[in-house]
């Protein structure tokens, strides 16, 4: 063991630090921020739930709510249902989009690898700071920023890859840091549920469930072929990004992964025309965003929901980079097109990503 390669050498070269960043509660958070009375009680952010009745989902709540059971995308009116008198409000979306860059702002002040993730989330690569000591100094600092300037609180995970440091950023919330070092990072993983592994949803649970995995600590032990028999190869990634192997590098990029905007209707339809002018306003929506924002997208996503909650999303990627609202309403038809079954649809929406700036640069390239 070992090669050519002293301890010191092997630490200093290989060690990469990543430190993950998630704002807690945040849009909820924001809203408190600016409604200083709110302070301390349920809050809960997204549709109106008009007395129980109310259609849509939740986008967010406080800490305060989640003590009821509230969680985001739950549909309102069971929201209403656990906490009559919490504070209901609509999104503001421009407060939000402010705060995001405003926070992504500081972190990116340190000059380090940083990479946006969502509107609330951030890695930066901390390995120049030369060890865990030098990370943990900044995390305290940028906590510090981002409450003192921002009065918002944040959540923080440190470790030796960017999977792990997102779980550890999600175990301490709200307020936290967690800091896992290579000597730790197998008795840390150990207990973790599986679906706090990013990625692994509500099925993907039940089905690792099944074959008796429940922590990273039985997934890692599992028979690599038995999971892949059951699993497909992409068993292989979630084995070794579970333990800690993962190499992905912190990809330097500016501003938001997707811009989304979906709508619930007040009564569920299968009206062709009712459909037709809800994708045409979504489709205005986002691309308003996407101007907004500088971006032009390649990839169009719809995503429909039927009664009883059952959701199909269809995407396609486009030939071109674009931010023209005409082309984007016509893939989204088309898109459509090819998933309606119509049968009466609850929720539609449309996503926009694989951006690229709209800088001047590009502009001259372009003519
Ligand atoms: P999250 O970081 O997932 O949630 P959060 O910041 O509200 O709470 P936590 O302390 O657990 O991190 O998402 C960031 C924001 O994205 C959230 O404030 C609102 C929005 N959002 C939705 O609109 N719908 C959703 O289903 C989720 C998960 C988030
Ligand atoms: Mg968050």
């Amino acid at each position: 063991m070992g090669g050519n390669f002293t301890m010191e050498e092997r630490s200093t070269d290989h060690q990469r630090i990543i430190l993950h960043l998630d704002m807690d509660s945040f849009y909820a958070s924001v809203e408190m921020r600016e409604n200083p009375e709110f302070k301390g009680k349920p809050v809960v952010i997204g549709a109106d739930p008009k007395n129980g009745t109310g259609r849509g989902v939740v986008s967010t709540c406080s800490y305060e709510a989640r003590a009821f059971g509230i969680r985001s995308a739950m549909p309102i009116s069971q929201a209403f249902v656990l906490c009559p008198q919490a504070v209901f409000l609509p999104p503001h979306f421009p407060r939000y989009a402010k705060a995001s860059a405003e926070v992504m702002a500081i972190l990116k002040s340190f000059d380090l690898p940083f990479q946006q993730v969502s509107i609330d989330e951030a890695f930066l690569d901390v390995s120049a700071l030369g060890g865990y000591p030098g990370a943990t100094d900044l995390a305290a600092r940028i906590r510090n920023d981002i409450s003192t300037q921002l009065g918002l609180t944040c959540s923080i995970g440190i470790a030796p890859t960017k999977v792990v440091a997102k779980i550890a950023s999600d175990v301490d919330k709200p307020d936290g840091l967690t800091v896992v070092e290579p000597e730790n990072l197998f008795s840390f993983l150990a207990p973790i549920p599986v679906r706090k592994i990013p990625g692994v949803g509500r099925k993907a649970e039940a089905e690792l469930f099944e074959t008796g995995i429940r922590t990273i600590k039985d997934l890692t032990e599992y028979d690599i072929q038995v999971l892949i028999a059951r699993f497909g190869r992409s068993s292989i990634t979630l084995q070794s990004i579970t333990a800690g192997k993962d190499d992905d590098i912190v990809k330097e990029q500016d501003g938001v992964k997707s811009v989304s905007r979906e709508m619930t209707f007040l009564k569920d339809t299968n009206d062709e025309q009712v459909i037709a002018a809800t994708i045409d306003a979504l489709a205005r929506d986002v691309c308003r965003n996407l101007l907004d924002e500088s971006l032009r997208c390649r990839t169009v996503t719809i995503k429909v929901r039927y009664q009883e909650f059952v959701t199909k999303t269809k995407a396609r990627t486009l030939p071109h980079y674009t931010d023209d609202e005409k082309t984007v309403r016509s893939c989204a038809h088309s898109l459509l097109r090819n998933i309606f079954n119509g049968r009466p649809i609850r929720l539609l929406g449309i996503r926009l990503s694989s951006f690229e700036k709209h800088d001047a640069r590009q502009m001259i390239l372009n003519v």
